[in-house]
């Protein structure tokens, strides 16, 4: 049985293009269209977004836009931005836009305006970032703070870990910053290595401050700083803490004045614009942070406006789902040409695969279709030398995502156009490729021209901007986060609950015991008992 997507009338009609298009290739595409480098192209909010090396005609593109019309991904779009309690399995408004509305806009939650409550955290998190940057935040010895360290996991942990990465270079150096997330002890041992408990500042970041990996590393800093303290009474000066639960916060000693909250209605993975971001604030500085969030208003503002045709996350969703559902490919590479970005695919894979990896719609029916596509990547150049082989020569349709800043941030001479120039060769290589004739030019012995021919026809987008900014940053974050939305929309899955993580969070906790106590009696699978058993002895 069809379920409403596939049945549907646009569905259909994808489906019998696909059948059409499929053997044409890029280069054939490119040979129709002598403008289509140019005219596949859209800039907006300051994106030059290169889409003319997919496998698309002006006509795909077409049949995409009514799709998305066809599944009312306008109105679900406003349904989001207005507060409407999209996350039905939760019963939540979806509101991660409301973290970065200008002063004075409004957004409702339940009939009231949340960006009052925004503007509130904001201003005090600036007044403690000030505070700490400024080395007017004593530790309880009268030491000015020097080291932050972010405790957190998940999405109270990959966007702070990702922006204080992706935007070092505007980062205070003469504080440290580290960050813990794995309950394996060797990360908080690690992530303490040599820092002095007396000028060393904890944030605790955990929406529901009961997550066992937050709570057991929180509970190892509170230890580790006592040690050298001495009094219960530090902790107050040491730990602040990221949280909606204030009850679990005070209990753990720290001061109900220092504590930055959020709201139910930010999901986890969405929370970097929220107080969750108070280590990128502290890193930056608020007016730095606030370029951040001027960057993901702007992309907010192009979602929600700017019509479908040049929409970028709309495109780039839609994309998507054209290579995952019709060409039946598993995954999209992440490739960005800078450094500073080593963390943004690693960001992306819970953003996209947290939210989209989900088997039943909306209406808790079974999907027929392909649901979320898997994300990876490394920056450019690092990648060309080990897993771009298989983008290029390998048997797997892998579209890529290219994104390149036209300035760099630390000049040296010419590499800023080496790395370019690598990023975009790569675009064109995956595209056009090395035809036999053209190897045989090379005087390639004829055993070896079948292993030196690359088919090419292998899509890519390439996503230019000015230079790694705050802001710039914020309009990839939401570009990504749109996209996001926009294949749930499609979809019709709900890409804000997260019940994989809740089921993670609770099945670790039977065994938890049956490791401690070797009399326990065992109830599971043969392979549990005996794996358990093996760590037991
Ligand atoms: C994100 C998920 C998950 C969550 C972590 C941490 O969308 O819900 O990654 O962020 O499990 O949860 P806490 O912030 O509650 O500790």
């Amino acid at each position: 049985m069809s379920t409403d997507l596939t049945n549907s009338a646009a569905w259909k009609s994808l489906e019998k293009h696909f059948r059409e298009i499929e053997k044409v290739t890029i280069k054939d595409l490119f040979k129709l269209d002598e403008t289509r480098g140019t005219s596949f192209v859209t800039q907006e909010a300051g994106i030059y977004f290169d889409y003319s090396k997919h496998r698309v005609s002006a006509e795909t593109l077409s049949l995409l836009f009514s799709l998305a019309e066809e599944r009312g991904l306008e109105a679900k779009r406003e349904d989001m931005f207005s507060g409407r309690k999209i996350n039905t399995t939760e019963n939540r408004s979806v509101l991660h836009t409301a973290l970065r509305a200008p002063k004075g806009s409004t957004i409702l939650a339940d009939g009231h305006n949340v960006v009052p409550d925004v503007h509130a955290v904001l201003d005090k998190m600036a007044v403690f970032a000030e505070k700490v940057r400024r080395g007017e935040w004593l530790g309880f010895t009268g030491k000015p703070v020097k080291n932050i360290v972010n405790i957190g996991i998940g999405g109270s942990d990959l966007g702070p870990v990702m922006a204080y990465e992706a935007l070092k270079y505007y980062a205070m150096r003469t504080l440290t910053f580290r960050f813990v997330s794995n309950v394996d002890g060797n990360d908080f041992s690690e992530a303490v290595q040599g820092l002095d408990p007396e000028d060393t500042l904890f944030i605790i970041s955990s929406k529901t401050f009961t997550t066992l990996e937050t709570m057991a590393n929180a509970q190892a800093a509170r230890a580790w700083s006592l040690k050298k303290l001495g009094s219960i009474s530090a902790v107050a000066r040491h730990f602040v803490a990221v949280s909606t639960n204030e009850k679990e916060v005070v209990k753990f000693g720290i001061d109900a004045e220092n504590i930055f909250g959020f709201w139910d209605w930010v999901g986890g993975r969405y929370s970097m614009t929220s107080a969750i971001g108070l280590s990128t604030m502290i890193a930056i500085g608020p007016e730095n942070y606030q370029q951040l969030l001027d960057g993901f208003h702007q992309i907010d503002v192009h979602f929600r406006t700017a019509p479908l045709t040049r929409n970028i996350p709309v495109i780039m969703g839609l994309l998507g789902i054209w290579y995952n559902n019709f060409f039946g490919a598993q995954t999209q590479g992440v490739l960005p040409y800078d450094n500073y970005m080593k963390r943004f695919p690693a960001y992306l894979q819970q953003l996209t695969m947290e939210s989209n990896g989900k088997q039943v719609t909306l209406g808790g029916k079974r999907t027929d279709y392909q649901t979320g596509t898997i994300y990876w990547g490394e920056p450019g150049t690092n990648g060309q030398h080990s897993f771009y082989q298989l983008i290029h020569q390998g048997t797997k349709l892998i579209p890529c995502d290219f994104i390149g800043f036209k300035e760099t941030l630390n000049e040296l001479p010419s590499q800023q156009d080496y790395l370019i120039a690598n990023m975009i060769a790569q675009g064109e290589a995956l595209a056009f490729g090395k035809t036999a004739d053209e190897v045989r030019a090379g005087n390639v012995p004829e055993e070896l021209v079948p292993h030196k021919v690359f088919e090419g026809n292998r899509p890519s987008s390439t996503f230019f901007l000015d230079k790694l900014t705050p802001e710039n940053l914020g309009k990839l974050v939401a570009m990504y986060e749109h996209c996001v939305f926009v294949q749930g929309a499609i979809w019709d899955i709900n890409p804000f609950d997260q019940m994989g993580v809740e089921l993670g969070k609770v099945l670790a906790q039977n065994i938890i015991p049956e490791l401690q106590d070797n009399e326990k009696p065992l109830n599971h699978d043969s392979s549990t008992n005996a794996l358990i058993g093996f760590y037991r002895k």
